[in-house]
């Protein structure tokens, strides 16, 4: 799973990734506009794949991971207004959009304007989307007067994104655009999952009008990603003491992972042995034979069946041998669906 963090200039996106990556990346360069784009790789917190480690203490407890892609606000160079290169094609191949809004004053760009800093941002992708979509009408109505097939289906969806795009609305909202496969090739960055993170100074807080956000944008959540970067920066220690202190439950960037999980649909099963316990990430609905499949292609081909206990059952059953006992393996088929929490052992053939 593939992240990307946008926002205007000094909206908080390098310091949102530092926090969410463990790095160190210089922030507040005014002026001095990054090179490329920063990626960085984050472990999925989950306290079930903790206690498997705790139960099996295998040399290896491995997380699941989302990358995420710190993309720099880049136009065009000359006098085009439009999206630059690098930012679309940094962006184009992501699942998710986070886009950071700022809601602190800043000494280089002024008063914060949380609501109008998205509608802007907004603008720009809505209007990247036009673009495409324009290009591709217009190819289409000069094959069709040169006498070729049209794909009328292509063609009515993007007649329907293109009206959506010209009220300045995003793609997302709209369920057609969003699951047809005939658009899907056109990577439209307004029919991505978007969740707008509003990034707030800790101890002074801007009026937010969150309804308005949600109903137009997407999901909000609130963080300081400069008091979440300095804790990025901590032992785990300090961070618990840092948490009990000021009554924390949980901290931004696991609420952010949590949240894009959501936004995706995702969820988690688990296996395990004595060399390593492991999280791996499917989408809800996913069959037990595609499941196999995430881990190794020759699990989907030769798949048998799949041995399954739920991670409730398999705690309160204290061990695999006792929740075989029990009853509680379950041998289910290639089209068992995948439970969130699952412990799974494939039989397969090779
Ligand atoms: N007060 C405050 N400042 C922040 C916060 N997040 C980022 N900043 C500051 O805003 C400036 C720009 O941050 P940066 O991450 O470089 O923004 P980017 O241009 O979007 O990558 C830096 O000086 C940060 O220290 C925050 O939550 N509160
Ligand atoms: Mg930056």
């Amino acid at each position: 799973m593939k992240l990307g963090i946008i926002g205007f200039p000094g909206a908080g996106k390098t310091t949102l990734f530092n926090a969410l990556t463990g790095q160190n990346l210089a922030v507040g360069m005014v002026g001095e506009r990054q090179k490329g784009a920063n990626i960085g790789i984050a472990s999925v917190p989950d306290e079930r794949l903790d206690y498997l480690g705790e139960v099996y203490k295998p040399p290896r407890v491995v997380h699941a991971t989302v990358q995420f892609v710190d993309q720099a606000f880049v136009r065009e160079g000359g006098k085009k207004k439009e999206l630059g290169e690098e930012f679309l094609s940094n962006i184009r191949p992501v699942d998710a959009l986070m886009h950071v809004v700022r809601c602190f004053e800043h000494p280089a760009y002024g008063e914060a304007d949380p609501l109008g800093d998205i509608e802007a941002l907004e603008g720009e992708l809505i209007l990247a989307d036009y673009l495409v979509a324009e290009k591709r009408l217009e190819r289409m109505e000069h094959e069709r007067k040169k006498g070729k097939p049209c794909r009328a289906v292509e063609k009515e969806l993007l007649e329907k994104a293109l009206s959506i795009l010209e009220e300045e609305k995003p793609l997302r909202f709209s369920q057609d655009v969003v699951n047809s496969p005939e658009l899907r090739g056109y990577s439209f960055l307004t029919a991505k999952p978007m969740i707008v993170i509003l990034n707030e100074d800790e101890d002074r807080k801007v009026e937010v009008d969150i309804d308005t956000i949600e109903r137009r944008h997407g999901p909000c959540l609130r963080i300081s990603a400069k008091l979440e970067m300095e804790l990025s920066q901590l032992s785990a220690d300090e961070v618990k003491e840092f948490m009990e202190d000021f009554g924390v439950s949980e901290l931004a960037r696991d609420k952010i992972i949590r949240a894009s999980y959501e936004l995706l649909n995702l969820i988690s099963f688990f296996t395990i042995g004595k060399d390593e316990v492991k999280a791996w990430t499917i989408k809800k609905e996913t069959p037990a034979v595609k499941a196999a499949g995430v881990i190794h292609s020759d699990m989907e081909k030769g798949f048998i069946r799949a041995e399954v206990v739920s991670f409730e059952d398999f705690v309160e059953s204290g061990s695999y041998q006792n929740a075989q006992k029990r009853g509680k393996v379950r041998l289910e088929g290639k089209t068992y669906v995948v439970q969130d929490g699952d412990i799974i052992n494939f039989r397969f053939n090779v």
